[in-house]
């Protein structure tokens, strides 16, 4: 088993019930962060993203995380529009242990994770001893944390954003 992190976002639609959706449908979760909301970072104008980082415990290597990551996001309707835009949701392969992939269309640990803040602060949440306070503190992007993310009873914990049993 490796300890694995995904970063899920959302700045259309119904945004928290996207990142609800694709977490209760990944097998494997430890943790869910708290929910952020999160002022782009990058493209065009848009507007502001709901952001988790969720914690697995898998058997999956990082190819076959980011086969998951891809079909969470088509299950959420993304249409690839411009680079960068808004979307439904955007899953991302952060880190799988410690493997480290650099492959044309898959870069792991996450190329551009230790500059986004909307990444490290939730990340945090889950695995301080993983994100300096000083990474933190120099990453782009103003955050706010909204709240415990919003699950089935099924997934539903007691509050402190670990998993059940289920
Ligand atoms: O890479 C994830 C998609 N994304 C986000 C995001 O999830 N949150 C914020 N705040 N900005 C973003 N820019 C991009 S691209």
């Amino acid at each position: 088993m490796t300890r694995a992190f995904l970063g899920m976002g959302s700045n259309m639609g119904d945004r928290e019930r996207h990142l609800a959706d694709a977490v209760e449908s990944l097998t494997g979760v430890v943790a869910v962060s708290p929910v952020y909301e999160t002022e782009p970072v990058g493209g065009p104008s848009q507007g502001p993203f709901l952001n988790v980082v969720v914690e697995l415990d898998t058997t999956l290597t990082p190819r076959q995380l980011l086969g998951v990551a891809h079909r969470l996001e088509a299950a959420a309707g993304r249409v690839r529009g411009e680079r960068w835009g808004p979307r439904t949701l955007d899953v991302d392969v952060l880190l799988v242990g410690d493997l480290v992939v650099d492959e044309p269309d898959l870069v792991v640990p996450h190329p551009r994770m230790w500059q986004r803040r909307f990444v490290l602060a939730p990340l945090r949440d889950l695995a301080p001893e993983l994100v300096p306070e000083q990474a933190l503190a120099t990453a782009d992007g103003r955050v706010s944390v909204v709240g415990p993310l919003e699950l089935s009873r099924r997934r539903r914990n007691g509050g402190a954003g670990r998993a059940g049993s289920a």
